[in-house]
């Protein structure tokens, strides 16, 4: 009986986590070993990531992982998409990186393109929805502004492709992470030589583009020394956590949607190459790179960052929650008292998230939520009616049947949610795993050692290992009308 033990690094922007799988006999198995923060930095005006403070937590979760006295095979590390960090010319970290949720993008994306390239002819390019904090538009504000980071910068690393490099001491530009940017033609897979020029960059900062499933390094001889840990082999997984996630959806054919459930809700289809047309522009949906090759037609739907910024709120003012408390509490409250459209800019990035869900409510004519409960509750209503919007346009733009929606992530623990996201959908919905991207991170890692061949080889594994939730719909004509009142708030807003 063959074992193998991988380390994942999986890093959210909210949290991270240092995770052991172990490949056994065709089986998974997980183990969390560290959990960790990750916050947003504010310094001045701006917001960054700590990413030495990020480092000592991978050196913590490293020497934990040590303790385990197993043999790692290799490590990986995934994290959020769009940002990055610049490397000097003797090989240093300049700085720390930008955080996506700094509001200088907003701006600055406007002028891009009005002053330098039509938004739909970006595009057309890149086939990634336009939003304003995609590295393309990060990057030009930084331009614009003349930068001295970027002045004097000799590389660019995406943060996956940054730490990587902290671990190991090389360089690559993986190409999940890569295809998050706006900065990849979406059908040659490489740099878009004139997007890069218009943000005060060329290719020379990237290096060569590889795909996931690739070994990057060993790791440092300091490190190993440090934390009591070999030279393990670093492997570029599908840096990404978003690719990493929907490689491990345990799905036997083509004829599902999925739902990533984290911080952000990343709904989608996997298709087997771009979609780029008028309809896809107008709905601003995603062409996003995965494993092998497939695309994630996608829209991000602002998820549980509703929620995890009203729980900050209440725990500074001494009421905390937990998960259960936190779903009971909104099963108890009222239905359909208001509705909210998670998208709207309002909730990027608030001073407060409860003052900015009650401002939408006054502005839209609704009486705003009173109590914790009725918060969570108008949350949950609203994602789940949002899940139905956004499942109707990709349904109009797939070619096969969608049959049932695939949750994943940590969102997919909530069950509650999860019943009324099929209320919603009106099609099963089946839950788990909830540490998908984990799980995808080991995957790509079990790929380059050999031990499997395939997407669908992985996704198989996968099956054998999670047991899987369905969620019928119920209740689905107050739910349709749930959905015309929330169509017709959202519609109202826009409108003001
Ligand atoms: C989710 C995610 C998403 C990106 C966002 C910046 O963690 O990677 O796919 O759009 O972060």
């Amino acid at each position: 009986m063959k074992i193998n033990h991988f380390l994942a690094f999986d890093l959210g922007a909210t949290s991270g986590r240092t995770i052991l799988g172990t490949l056994c006999d065709g089986k998974l198995e997980i183990k969390e070993l560290t959990r960790f923060p990750n916050r947003l930095l504010r310094l001045g005006d701006h917001y960054y990531w700590n990413i030495f403070s990020l480092y000592e937590s991978l050196k913590e979760g490293l020497a934990t992982a040590a303790k385990e006295n197993v043999c790692i095979t290799s490590i990986g590390i995934d994290t959020w998409g769009v940002d990055f960090a610049f490397i000097g010319k003797d090989g240093s970290l300049m700085g720390l990186p930008y955080a996506y949720r700094d509001p200088h993008t907003f701006e600055a994306c406007t002028e891009y393109f009005e002053k330098i390239i039509p938004r739909e002819e970006v595009y057309n390019r890149t086939g990634i929805q336009i939003m304003n904090f995609n590295s393309l538009f990060q990057l030009y504000a930084r331009h614009r502004e003349e930068a001295s980071q970027l002045a004097s910068a000799k590389h660019l690393l995406f943060m996956p492709d940054a730490l990587s490099y902290l671990l190991c001491g090389e360089m690559v530009t993986e190409y999940t992470i890569a295809s998050t940017s706006q900065l990849l033609n979406a059908h040659t897979r490489t740099f878009d030589t004139d997007l890069l020029k218009s943000a005060g960059i060329s290719t020379s900062m990237f290096n060569k583009i590889v795909m996931p499933g690739t070994q990057i390094g060993t790791l440092r001889p300091e490190l190993a020394e440090e934390t009591g840990l070999t030279h393990i082999p670093i492997v570029a997984v599908a840096g990404h956590d978003t690719a990493s996630a929907i490689a491990a959806i345990p799905a036997s054919n083509r004829n599902f949607a999925y739902l990533s459930s984290g911080t952000w809700s990343l709904m989608g289809i996997e298709v087997s190459s771009p979609v780029i047309n008028k309809d896809t522009y107008q709905m601003n949906v995603t062409n996003e790179g995965g494993v092998e090759g497939t695309i994630r037609l996608l829209k991000n739907i602002t998820g549980m960052w509703l929620v995890e910024q009203c729980m900050k709120e209440w725990e500074k003012a001494g009421r905390t929650y937990n998960y259960s408390e936190m779903v009971s509490l909104a099963e108890k409250s009222e239905p359909f008292r208001c509705f909210i459209n998670p998208d709207d800019a309002i909730f990027a990035n608030p001073e407060s998230m409860t003052e900015a869900i009650t401002e939408y409510c006054i502005q839209t004519g609704q009486t705003p939520p009173s109590t914790d409960a009725e918060y969570f509750r108008t949350i949950f209503d609203s994602l789940a009616l949002k899940y139905r919007e956004v499942l109707g346009h990709l349904q109009s733009l797939a070619d096969f049947p969608i049959e049932k929606l695939h949750v994943i992530g940590g969102g997919s623990r909530n069950r509650l949610l999860s019943q009324m996201t099929a209320n919603a959908i009106g099609i099963p919905v089946i839950t788990g795993p909830s540490e998908a991207t984990a799980i995808g991170n080991v995957m790509l890692q079990a790929k380059a050692a050999g031990l499997v061949s395939s997407l669908q080889e992985m996704r198989n594994i996968i099956t054998q290992t999670v047991t899987p939730e369905t969620f019928l719909p119920e209740d689905c004509e107050s739910w349709n009308n749930a959905y015309y009142k929330y169509i017709n708030i959202i519609t109202k807003k826009q409108s003001l």
